[in-house]
């Protein structure tokens, strides 16, 4: 199956067509757009109200719903920071688990184009790989491993869009050199380089889900070189950089893997162990989505403060 068709150009055409009709002149052309990655969708309320414009995927044509929790499912039209910058919050994204095809998967940083955006800033939350990463660290992504990618799960699979952009993109400069220093600039303004979350740069291994990875696949992850791993984020970054948009992308570490293999059968010290201990030793690093909404919750507020910095930052677009 072929993933992208030429008329998927005339649909985000229509689609980018449909949502400024429905917005005023000031927001008409947001400069910035920003995913709002597992639970962090909470930004939509610290746009300025007036004038803020919201709809719900389910009412815009093409659009691909949203059905994972923790993703509502809305685009947000406003202005964000002291400058007023106008900006497009997509509060929740469109995974390829949910059974999208890649083309829907990214459908919506392709209206983001049409409607003029040149920067993007893509959030998620992320399984941690590097052992010196805790849950709640914020890491700012500077390569990628497109798992799905290497073996035929591509966005850019298909007929090129030469609309958008040419047949065989480069992405050794995907993540955004100046856009990364801002955020370590950012990190610092804000003062949270003197708290306990900690900032990384590093590189975000995509996997298709919709099942967390398995120690084993954790370990081959972080020998390729990987330090976050998720089931989002790389598709939209491809689709971004063909059609030249400039990324930053953030990843919000919420659970540790395992790395170690998991208890064999036949060890003697696992025969000994009561169930309880047998369920704990079982049990550790067995991701759940509760537990990563969670360490979104927590770490929002951070998230959010430095996103709403970066963009101030970028008034001058
Ligand atoms: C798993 O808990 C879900 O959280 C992350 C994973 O990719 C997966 O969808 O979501 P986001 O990447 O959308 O933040």
């Amino acid at each position: 199956e072929i993933t992208t068709s030429p008329s998927t150009y005339q649909r985000a055409t229509e689609t980018a067509s449909h949502i400024r009709s429905a917005l005023p002149d000031v927001l008409q052309n947001p400069k910035v757009a920003i995913v709002c990655g597992s639970g962090l969708g909470g930004l939509a309320q610290t746009i300025d109200p007036t004038p803020k414009v919201e709809l719900a995927y389910e009412n815009i044509p093409n659009f691909p719903k949203s059905t994972v929790q923790g993703h509502e499912g809305k685009f947000v039209f406003g202005r964000l920071g002291p400058h007023q910058t106008p900006v497009a919050l997509l509060v929740g994204r469109a995974h390829f688990y949910e059974g999208h095809t890649m083309d829907m998967v990214t459908f919506a940083t392709r209206v983001c184009k049409l409607m003029g955006v040149e920067v993007i800033i893509v959030t998620n939350a992320a399984g941690g790989l590097n052992q010196n990463y805790a849950v709640g660290d914020i890491v700012c992504l500077n390569d990628h491993l497109n798992m799905a990618g290497l073996v035929g799960i591509h966005p850019l699979r298909g007929p090129n869009l030469d609309d958008f952009g040419v047949r065989f993109p480069p992405l050794s400069d995907a993540y955004d050199l100046d856009l990364r220093v801002r955020v370590h600039r950012a990190w610092k303004t804000l003062g949270l380089d003197k708290q306990k979350r900690r900032l990384h740069e590093g590189i975000y291994a995509f996997v298709a889900g919709p099942t967390y990875e398995t120690r084993a696949e954790c370990r081959m992850l972080r020998g390729f070189g990987a330090d976050v791993v998720g089931m989002s984020t790389v598709p939209e970054i491809v689709v971004a950089r063909h059609s030249g948009i400039r990324v930053l992308a953030l990843s919000l570490v919420t659970n540790s893997a395992v790395l170690e293999a998991g208890p064999l059968g036949s060890d003697e010290a696992l025969q000994s162990m009561t169930k309880a201990e047998l369920d704990a030793h079982l049990g550790r690093g067995k991701a759940n989505h509760e537990e990563v909404l969670e360490a979104g919750r927590e770490a929002a507020k951070d998230m959010q403060a430095l996103v709403k910095l970066i963009v101030s930052d970028l008034h001058e677009l």
